[in-house]
C-alpha cells in the first residue's frame, strides 16, 4: 500500500479513542500523521495524550486550548511537556495540504506572520465582511465563515476547532473536528500521499465514536 497522510481532529485529551481510532487505520512505516492541534483540555486524560502523541512521534500543530492550557497552568506538565506545547508550529506543510488548528483569513499571509496572526490561526471562524476575524461576542455581524471565501492561495487547508456533525469540506479546505471530546466522533481525514501533488478530492475519513460524553457545552460550535 503507498505511503498515507493522516490528519487527525482535535483529541482533547480523548486518548481511548485515539489509541482505537488508530487500529482502525493501522498507521504504516512512512504514513505521515498530523494532528490539527488541541490535543489537551476538555477531555479525560490531558497527560497521558501528551506522552503519547510525543512517544509516537504524531505531528502536531499549535491548538489554542494547547496555548491556552500552558500559560493557565505550567505546573501540570513536566520540563518536556512544556517544551513541546511551546514549540508547536502554528502550521504544517505536507506538498499541497496545509495543516491549521482553525483557518485563515484573506489578510493573512502565512510567510509573514506577525504574533497576532499566529493567534488568529489557532481561533477563527466567522469574518465581518472586511475580512476581519470577530470575536464570539461579535458573531452577530457574522458576514461569512472563513473556508467560505478561502481561495486555495496557500494550499488546501484541514482543520479542526469547529465541531461539524461530519466533515465539512469546502472548495480548498477540509474540517475533520467532529466533537469526540462532547460525546460525538474522533474523524480522522486519510489523503495518499504523492511526490507531485496530494489529490484533496480523492481522501477517505475514518471515524471512531466517543465512549462517552466527557464536556458539555452551549456553545459546541
Ligand atoms: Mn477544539
Amino acid at each position: 500500500m503507498s505511503k498515507r497522510v493522516i490528519i487527525y481532529g482535535d483529541i482533547h485529551g480523548c486518548l481511548d479513542e485515539l489509541i482505537a481510532l488508530r487500529h482502525k487505520i493501522a498507521p504504516k512505516k512512512g504514513d505521515i500523521e498530523i494532528s490539527v492541534g488541541d490535543l489537551i483540555s476538555k477531555g479525560p486524560k490531558d497527560l497521558e495524550t501528551l506522552e503519547y502523541i510525543i512517544q509516537e512521534k504524531i505531528i502536531v500543530v499549535r491548538g489554542n486550548n494547547d496555548d491556552r492550557l500552558l500559560h493557565k497552568n505550567p505546573e501540570m506538565f513536566s520540563e518536556k511537556q512544556q517544551s513541546f506545547l511551546a514549540s508547536l508550529p502554528f502550521f504544517y506543510r505536507v506538498k499541497n495540504l496545509t495543516i491549521i488548528h482553525a483557518g485563515i483569513t484573506p489578510l493573512i499571509n502565512l510567510a509573514n506572520l506577525s504574533e497576532e496572526e499566529e493567534q488568529e490561526l489557532t481561533k477563527v471562524r466567522y469574518l465581518d465582511k472586511n475580512y476581519r476575524l470577530l470575536k464570539p461576542k461579535e458573531w452577530e455581524k457574522n458576514f461569512c465563515y472563513w473556508s467560505e471565501v478561502y481561495d486555495g492561495r496557500e494550499g488546501f487547508i484541514v482543520y479542526g476547532h469547529h465541531v461539524f456533525d461530519r466533515v465539512r469540506e469546502d472548495k480548498y479546505s477540509l474540517g475533520v473536528d467532529t466533537g469526540c471530546v462532547f460525546g460525538k466522533e474522533l474523524t480522522a481525514a486519510v489523503f495518499k500521499y504523492s511526490k507531485k501533488s496530494i489529490d484533496t478530492d480523492s481522501y477517505e475519513t475514518i471515524s471512531q465514536q466517543a465512549f462517552k460524553v466527557y464536556f458539555e457545552s452551549k456553545k459546541m460550535k
